[in-house]
């Protein structure tokens, strides 16, 4: 009798303590029947980009009561950074972001995104976004992917260890490379192409590995880029996107009211990301020169030139592009003259 009354005792005090911990839960932690969800994306925590992934995060798991956790795994942590996308399509993670040019090997469509010169600013950005969505929701459908939302960098611009006053001094010059198209303009130029990653950028900067190298304003600050780099040309050759997706069986395993309250906090990620872009990269401007960073734009003939050098790329990709991709370039183009 008495170790039943014990028993009894203790289940009581269990229920008891059990009570108040549900009680004590802050709201948003995973409930029975809650999706969790690694994100792994390839760029710092510091970084914009990754501010206004953990801001969406933060959302989605408030509007949806917690039934979609996001964790984000930033810096490569997760998956190195080229293995982000084959890698939620293989189900290493439930989500990611990657930079769309650097997949256009991949698919020729990516590669649209960073066609030099073809977009002057944020407001062209946003028309080529429009013309080409439709097109990178299907083609991320077709393998496995459900796309959430897309956000710009600031425009690429070119950073320089010595003054560039005519063609000849890229020359032998070793240049950072992110993705085909910066390998391209490399070769190009007649410089040497060094892939690096946004991650081990600073170190390789601040160890004089790099001459030149084609980034945004705002990765410049991020990797304290004047520590060896003091000229900063804005030649703004075009304005890349990070997207956000999610494994398709995962979204369409939520129920409709989850996944509307998904793409809400989605659609307010990347109006927000929009905008933090924009703002990000006026500060950045700011802080390079602060840094002693001289910030000018390139001398004439070089610009006519490397307008020539974004013709020959365009013509490369034109070559390798089929219908929708077309479609989609003269959906902006057509658009974009309209104005
Ligand atoms: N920063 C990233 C991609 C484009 C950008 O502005 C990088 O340099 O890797």
């Amino acid at each position: 009798m008495k170790t039943i009354q014990r028993v009894m005792c203790r289940l009581g005090k269990g229920l008891f303590l059990g009570f108040f911990f549900v009680m004590a839960m802050p709201t948003g932690v995973a409930q029975a029947g809650a999706v969790h969800v690694d994100l792994a994306t390839a760029y710092g925590a510091d970084n914009f980009h990754t501010r206004n992934l953990q801001q969406f995060a933060d959302d989605t798991r408030k509007l949806t009561n917690g039934q979609v956790d996001f964790a984000i795994h930033a810096g490569g942590s997760l998956l190195k950074p080229t293995d982000i996308y084959a890698g939620v399509r293989m189900g290493k993670a439930g989500a990611g972001e990657v930079i769309m040019s650097s997949l256009s090997k991949e698919h020729v469509l990516f590669g649209i995104d960073a066609l030099p010169f073809i977009v002057s600013g944020y407001e062209d950005a946003r028309r080529l976004w429009a013309a080409s969505r439709p097109a990178m929701e299907k083609l991320l459908h077709e393998q496995g992917l459900q796309l959430l939302y897309a956000v710009p960098w600031p425009p690429q611009n070119l950073y320089s260890r010595r003054e560039i006053g005519t063609m000849k001094d890229f020359k032998g010059l070793s240049m950072r490379s992110y993705g085909p198209a910066t390998e391209r303009i490399a070769e190009l130029i007649g410089a040497r192409p060094m892939t690096i990653q946004a991650v081990d950028l600073e170190k390789a900067i601040a160890e004089e590995k790099l001459d030149l190298i084609l980034t945004s304003s705002s990765t410049g600050v991020d990797t304290r880029a004047w520590t060896t780099l003091k000229h900063y040309y804005k030649v703004s050759a075009w304005i890349p996107k990070n997207m956000v997706f999610i494994d398709r069986k995962l979204y369409d395993g939520l129920d409709t009211r989850t996944r509307e309250k998904l793409d809400e906090a989605a659609r307010s990620a990347e109006e927000r990301g929009w905008r933090l872009s924009q703002e990000s990269n006026q500060s950045a401007e700011n802080q390079l020169a602060a840094n002693k960073v001289s910030v000018s734009t390139i001398d004439f003939i070089i610009r006519s030139y490397l307008d020539r050098l974004g013709e020959t790329l365009a013509r490369e990709w034109l070559k390798k592009a089929g219908n929708d991709e077309l479609s989609v370039l003269l959906k902006y183009t057509t658009e974009r003259s309209a104005r």
